[in-house]
């Protein structure tokens, strides 16, 4: 009598589960198809049948004049980055890094991938066609020196600018990964396709040790934003010898900011040198931009209260990129950067004695804008690497030109001069912010929650086709797939648990 009450106790609740139980099915099976479509759709509107990349490739080697990219009111550079990781070279469509140029009709001018990775590149004054950039080459084994024997600090002027205890608590930060970086400084005829590298050097380790930025001070000498040794120096490019250095710990305390002390603490990843002499160095993980004069000693060269951003004030600058100086003559001072962690591009005004926000550009696809340049006309050149782009928005936001590329760091517009030297300042050409619409200002907020480096990680390892939108489509597939499997797991459990309650009975 017992075992058959509890049967029909179990039958009626299963009379009343089945219908819920499906329509939670139903729930989840819609959410995974919904995103599955909408990621599907993505892939196939994506086209990576050719790439930029691809095309310009193909096009420069075979000399065809076909347009691979829209027309353009000049010559664009392009410097890409890759995801090489630690001298792994993935299939993927992003492991390979390219210096490429579009002519005025977009069809390419100049294509060179013999580099692991590029970054800033600067025309060269006088020239119409010769560009100088920064590359890295990823090196493994024996191609790496031995970084903590006495002989190669003694020999090495790179290593022995600082005191031998900074050079070896630096490398053995790197060590053991038994991998290093060949930094170097090139200067390339785009017409000629010759290149000629102006100064080098190694570094231990292949993520935070590189430099992304050199800038020519004069005919022998460029200064250099050294990722590594966390500082910006003066190389005689003739003898390689180091002039000048202002080393980070000047003015910051290791272990109080930035990133970890001394594997990545500062990441200072750009350098400008100004008009008036002076060099602005990007600290990205301290959020500032720092002023430095060379004129003075390493201990004086500091300008403090030039500063822009603040340790971990996310609002001002959140690990930016490329910080242009806009000089008086352009209605200057002011600084257009590449704000990367918030995916947009800004620009602050001095203002009588501190830094004013005047501009700023964003739409809901941009993602890690690496490059912003403020152009003679009052346009802006812009780098969405994670968005896979490059754009060019004009005085009153529009969007003007685009073209699709995979990663890229740097952008330059020939003839327009060095990043936003020549151009405007949104105050004095009253170049106006961009206003998105309700929709985009809805997912840009939902971007806002999500934005930061970690967030930024899973644009880093995500095939080049996603764009946010697309990533958060594939959380929900993942989500929605994960919380089916869950509930099915605990009705299965549940159901057993009264089975085994039925027969212990
Ligand atoms: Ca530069
Ligand atoms: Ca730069
Ligand atoms: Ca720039
Ligand atoms: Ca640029």
């Amino acid at each position: 009598m017992l075992i058959s009450r509890a049967t029909e106790e179990s039958s009626s609740e299963a009379i009343v589960n089945v219908p819920s139980k499906t329509l939670v099915r139903l729930a989840f099976f819609g959410v995974i198809a919904l995103s599955a479509v909408s990621l599907g759709t993505s892939y196939a509107a994506s086209g990576l049948g050719g790439t930029t990349e691809e095309l310009a490739a193909d096009r420069y080697e075979s000399g065809s004049e076909g347009p691979v990219a829209p027309p353009a009111n000049g010559v664009t550079v392009i410097s890409t980055d890759s995801n090489a990781w630690l001298g792994e070279q993935s299939d993927d469509p992003r492991s390979k890094a390219e210096m490429m140029a579009f002519a005025s009709n977009g069809s390419v001018l100049y294509y060179n991938d013999s580099h692991t990775r590029y970054w800033d590149v600067d025309p060269v004054p006088g020239t119409r066609r010769t560009i100088e950039y920064a590359y890295a080459d990823h090196l493994n084994g024996s191609a790496c020196p031995e970084f903590l024997s006495a002989s190669y600090y003694e020999n090495s002027a790179y290593a022995n600018s600082v005191n031998r205890s900074v050079w070896e608590a630096y490398a053995e930060a790197q060590e053991p990964v038994g991998a290093c970086t060949r930094n170097g400084i090139v200067r390339a005829n785009m017409t000629t396709g010759e290149s000629t590298t102006i100064y080098s050097a190694i570094t231990p380790g292949k993520h935070s040790t590189r430099w992304h930025d050199a800038d020519r001070i004069n005919d022998t000498h460029v200064a250099v934003a050294d990722i590594f040794l966390d500082r910006a120096f003066v190389v005689d490019t003739r003898s390689g010898n180091i002039t000048w250095q202002w080393r980070a710990t000047e003015a910051f305390s290791p272990n109080r900011s930035g990133g970890p002390y001394p594997g990545d603490w500062t990441h200072a990843n750009d350098i400008e040198v100004l008009p008036d002499g002076r060099l602005a160095l990007d600290l990205r993980n301290n959020d500032r931009v720092v002023f430095l004069d060379p004129a003075e000693s390493p201990e004086e060269a500091f300008q403090a209260n030039w500063t822009l951003g603040a340790e971990n004030v996310h609002s001002i600058l959140y690990e930016q990129h490329n910080p242009d100086y806009i000089p008086l003559s352009e209605g200057g001072p002011a600084l257009v950067i590449g704000d990367s962690e918030n995916n947009r591009a800004i620009e602050y005004q001095r203002v009588n004695g501190s830094w004013e926000r005047t501009w700023s550009w964003q739409d809901a696809r941009m993602q890690w804008t690496r490059d912003a340049d403020r152009l003679a006309n009052g346009h802006t050149l812009l780098t969405d690497s994670n968005g896979d782009r490059v754009l060019e928005v004009d005085e009153r936001g529009e969007v003007v030109w685009s073209v699709e590329v995979g990663f890229p760091y740097e952008a330059e517009r020939l003839g327009t001069g060095d990043e936003s030297e020549s151009g405007p300042s949104a105050r004095s050409a009253a170049i106006a912010s961009n206003q998105p619409d309700t929709l985009e200002t809805a997912w840009l907020r939902v971007k806002g929650v999500l934005a930061g480096p970690e967030f930024q990680a899973l644009y880093y390892v995500s095939p080049r086709w996603m764009r946010s939108t697309d990533i958060a489509a594939a959380l929900v597939t993942g989500i929605g797939a994960l919380g089916w499997i869950l509930t099915e797991g605990w009705w299965a459990l549940s159901m057993r648990a009264r089975l085994s309650q039925v027969f212990a009975r």
